[in-house]
């Protein structure tokens, strides 16, 4: 018989009775369960005094432990355990954290809530740790009074931590035994107190300067938190004795002036430059100072360099962090670092921001997917107590701020920010627990807020008890200098001699920086960026055709699987389709061109990776990129076997986020210049979810911080009468973004376009990220397709002209994009509307109108011109043609289109469809009929 499971927290009690029945019995349980036990170290078939059953599985899942039938000390030790376990889990209560004091902490434990008194105290307990399980240490033998002690020092001095909902026994093991042996205390060396305190420093006196030399200007002061400085310092020097060469931080607005001077050395004169705001910004507009990212190499012992960025930001707080995150994946991608330890995300958050930002939530349920492992992130909440002028009561329901984090088998360190050593004792436990099992760690820095939420803001009108405390206490640097000088680390004149080294250091650069004339502008082209480009685009398009050899032998490889794979039934018939598709027996569909874009793109050692929901399968059932052995289930992606040495393709599911999703693959983009990167959506319409990075990063990056991306985004996009949620990804928002070639926007017809558009991502040399509106049922569509021929030759096609109409009898030219234009040359067919030519813009933004004007010279002049679209007047790409092409066009341009609506299509399957054929009448200059819901209106023309 087999387990009927492992042991877990749910069945233990049931795993527990069946123990002791087999201790007494042993063929009174299932013979399977008679073997696990047998098994289990230190019960040789008799019933010994069982300690505890070690964890069995290799992942630390949970482990059994039995303890012993009570004696009469025993029963004093279980109660002894109950303490313990009780310090363990709610022991970070009583820590003291606040370092204003106005948080208390909970009453101390009663020794007779545990059946304990003080009669018993000095009674000798038990050695956790002597279990054998690995999973306590809190001190062997010792009487109970010591032990108490121990358990206070380590879980309610400076340091609170919270374990109990780590329900996975190696993990909390470790993370106990590392703490209860050390009583969570590091001893740290003298030369690290003097590092840490010049940090410290640096910290307060260059937000004094800032303060004073630029009075009044907005600098989000990390005043009240300057041990932050001093942490990240800490943590990085952690990092490279683990022997971690790449550090990405995320963070928003507090104390990044302060972690760009200090910590990533950008100059002080240029940062003081920011401030004079002399000069006019170059191209694209720039960014506040506060914004701006920077990096900068490292030295090392070993001498490998260790690289040290801090990422660029918006206002929007938490929506920097799974940016960061992919791009640490593409580091390691990049450096073959699969073990994902040498390249960490460190993310620093705002306490108000982590707990009320579902994008950190989001992020936090992805850390543990492979599809976006980063082999674990260092968070570092800079808990000021506040958000604004919102006080926690009504910034969170948690009882931290930390909250969100315990949905994950992972610490959270909360820690009192003045207390140097217990910052650098949590922020070590955070890196080697990091490290050792490839899981985010926590910590929660209690600090406060010197100053208003930036320069020029009043505290004490919503916190006046706060500031009151606040106005009260000496500067960190203050206190951290007199503990030094009392230790004999520093004599009072060494903190003499370092505040003035540092201040002339200031002074030396703020003389430097009057003489910059022009704002420094960010250095981004670097390293892997080197050599690529962005600003305007040229309108040549480069040539992206593969020779039909190479595509049939790629197309083959797509078809078949290994020996022995099940295909299901229903996919032979694909796979034989793509087979003959590859041979050039019948034209190919928008999968296969699809796919033979990322085979050749990977035969050609480009890395590839899309990733969106359902995207394995394709939520339309179209690219079926990973298939299923139909009996094991076993998934196997033939692109990624094409042959030996090919680019590495990935093709993944997401969870169901499109938020942090959509910043995850974009941070990617951003450390993978070389690669194809696409995020797809399962509808476009789902897209909006993730507006912000839309606004704040894809549209605006290369303007703001002069960063690059080639992301590329499929948003399924068309009326196909699904209703109002399942037809729009709102292309007319794209378009309205669309200016100075910040990127591209495409509507394509044909399996050869998106063969083209995909390969001109990586084959051009200019970095723009590419909004594809993808079809749904073009993916079937029998006309929707095209010969292999198309994708041998040329390239990518802006305009497509009409190579079917006569132009001897065309007067209507049809300007029209995406999947509207099969439904116009259907009923051009069934009309015999010859006088109609249909003309395609396939890439709207940007802009070819000399290319349309070129297709319109077919055609004799006053032909009339009319723009159909299937959206609603007031979506769509109308407003932008009218704006944009219009006027540069012959003759006035007439609107044809749904009448203007609230929301994006109609809820009736069958009143669409009348709609449709309504529009595509009106398109082609029929006579309306009755149902008219269809706008037809001229554009006025403006020259
Ligand atoms: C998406 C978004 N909403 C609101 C704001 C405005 N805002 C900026 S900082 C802030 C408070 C943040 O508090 P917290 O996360 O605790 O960081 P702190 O400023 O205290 O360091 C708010 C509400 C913003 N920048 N972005
Ligand atoms: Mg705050």
């Amino acid at each position: 018989m087999d387990l009927p499971a492992l042991p877990s927290v749910a069945n233990l009690p049931f795993v527990e009775s069946l123990y002791y029945a087999w201790l007494e019995d042993p063929s009174s349980v299932d013979e399977g369960w008679r073997r696990y036990f047998e098994a289990l170290p230190g019960t040789p078939g008799a019933a010994p005094a069982p300690a505890a059953f070690a964890p069995r599985r290799p992942d630390g899942a949970h482990a059994v432990r039995v303890t012993a039938a009570p004696t009469a000390d025993a029963a004093f030790q279980s109660k002894v355990d109950a303490m313990v376990e009780a310090y363990r889990e709610f022991g970070h209560l009583r820590a003291h954290l606040d370092p204003l004091g106005l948080i208390h902490p909970a009453e101390r434990f009663s020794l007779e809530a545990f059946g304990l008194s003080e009669r018993d105290l000095d009674r000798p307990t038990a050695d956790p740790g002597g279990r054998g399980d690995g999973t306590s240490s809190a001190g062997a033998g010792q009487a109970l009074r010591d032990l108490v002690g121990r358990l206070e020092e380590t879980y309610c001095r400076s340091i609170g931590v919270e374990l109990g909902h780590i329900d996975d026994r190696e993990l909390r093991g470790w993370l106990q035994q590392r703490m209860e042996r050390t009583r969570n205390r590091l001893t740290l060396a003298p030369e690290v107190r003097k590092e840490l305190y010049g940090k410290i420093l640096e910290a307060e006196m260059l937000e004094q300067f800032l303060g004073t030399r630029f009075l009044g200007s907005k600098r989000f002061s990390i005043e009240g938190a300057e041990g932050f400085v001093a942490l990240v310092e800490f943590l990085l020097d952690r990092a490279v004795g683990h022997g971690i060469r790449n550090v990405v931080i995320g963070m928003a607005h507090r104390g990044r002036l302060n972690v760009l001077a200090n910590i990533v050395a950008k100059p002080l004169q240029d940062i003081f430059a920011e401030f004079r705001d002399t000069g006019i910004v170059g191209s694209g507009g720039g960014d506040v100072k506060y914004h701006l990212g920077y990096s900068s190499d490292r030295d090392t012992p070993d001498g490998v360099p260790f690289h040290v960025s801090l990422a660029f930001n918006p206002s929007h707080l938490e929506w920097i962090d799974t940016v960061v995150q992919g791009r640490v994946r593409a580091k390691q991608d990049r450096y073959r670092d699969f073990d994902r330890l040498r390249s960490m995300a460190l993310l620093v958050h705002g306490d108000a921001s982590f707990a009320g930002q579902g994008i950190v939530a989001e992020g936090l349920e992805m850390s543990e997917l492979e599809t976006y492992h980063v082999g674990g992130t260092v968070h570092v909440i800079v808990n000021n107590q506040v958000g604004f002028t919102t006080s926690p009561r009504d910034a969170r329901s948690t009882t931290y701020c930390t909250g969100p984090a315990r949905m994950l088998q992972i610490p959270i360190f909360h820690v009192n920010g003045e207390d140097m050593e217990a910052v650098a004792q949590a922020v070590l436990l955070a890196t080697d627990f990091r490290q050792r099992f490839h899981r985010d760690a926590v910590i929660d820095l209690w600090v406060y807020r010197r100053h208003g939420h930036n320069e020029g803001d009043e505290p004490s009108f919503t916190q006046p008890v706060m500031y009151r405390a606040i106005s009260r206490k000496p500067t960190l640097r203050q206190v951290y200098a007199e503990q030094l000088v009392r230790d004999g680390v520093l004599g009072p004149e060494d903190v003499q001699a370092m505040a003035s080294a540092y201040r002339a250091r200031l002074e030396e650069a703020y003389q430097a920086s009057a003489r910059i004339a022009a704002r420094p502008s960010p250095q981004t082209m670097g390293g892997v960026w080197r050599g690529y480009q962005g600003g305007p685009l040229g309108r040549d398009e480069p040539p992206t055709g593969v020779p039909e050899p190479q595509l049939r032998e790629a197309g083959l490889s797509l078809s078949q699987v290994p020996q022995g794979f099940h295909v299901h039934p229903k996919l032979a018939r694909v796979l034989e389709a793509r087979a003959e598709m590859a041979r050039g027996h019948r034209p190919l569909d928008w999968g296969m061109a699809e796919a033979l874009a990322y085979a050749t793109l990977a035969l050609e050692g480009t890395r590839v990776r899309l990733v969106g929901q359902d995207t394995r399968r394709g939520t339309f059932s179209h690219r079926h990129a990973v298939l299923f052995d139909h009996e094991t289930g076993v998934p196997y992606t033939p692109l990624a076997h094409l042959r030996e040495g090919q680019g590495p393709v990935e093709i993944r599911d997401s969870l169901l986020s499109e938020a942090a999703a959509l910043g995850f693959e974009y941070g990617y983009s951003l450390d993978m210049p070389e690669g194809l990167t696409i995020w797809e959506a399962q509808f476009g319409d789902f897209v909006n979810s993730a507006q912000v990075l839309i606004d704040q990063f894809l549209s605006s990056a290369e303007a703001k911080w002069k960063r690059l991306s080639g992301l590329v985004l499929f948003l399924p996009h068309g009326m196909e009468g699904q209703g109002p949620e399942h037809s729009s990804a709102r292309l007319e928002r794209f378009l309205e973004l669309s200016v100075d070639d910040n990127w591209r926007v495409v509507n394509l017809t044909t399996p050869a376009q998106i063969f083209h558009a995909l390969r001109r991502q990586v084959v051009a040399r200019s970095r723009k990220p590419l909004v594809v509106m993808t079809p749904k049922s073009l993916l079937r569509l029998p006309a929707a397709v095209s010969p292999l021929r198309d994708l041998a030759e040329g390239g990518f096609r802006p305009i497509l002209p009409d190579e079917q109409a006569d132009p001897s009898e065309v007067t209507r030219a049809v300007l029209c994009s995406g999947k509207l234009y099969y439904d116009l040359v259907a009923a051009r067919e069934t009309m015999r509307a010859g006088h109609a030519a249909l003309i395609r813009v396939e890439e709207l933004y940007p802009l070819h109108d000399e290319e349309i004007r070129n297709a319109l010279r077919a055609y004799r002049p006053g032909v009339e011109l009319v723009w159909a679209q299937e959206e609603p007047s007031n979506m769509g790409a109308w407003d932008y043609v009218d704006l944009h092409l219009s006027p540069r066009l012959p003759s006035p341009l007439t609107l044809v289109a749904r009448p203007p609506s609230a929301s994006p299509a109609v809820g009736s399957s069958s009143h669409h469809r009348l709609e449709q054929e309504q529009l595509v009448r009106q398109a082609l200059g029929e006579p309306a009929s009755r149902l008219s819901r269809v706008e037809s209106r001229a554009a006025i023309q403006e020259h």
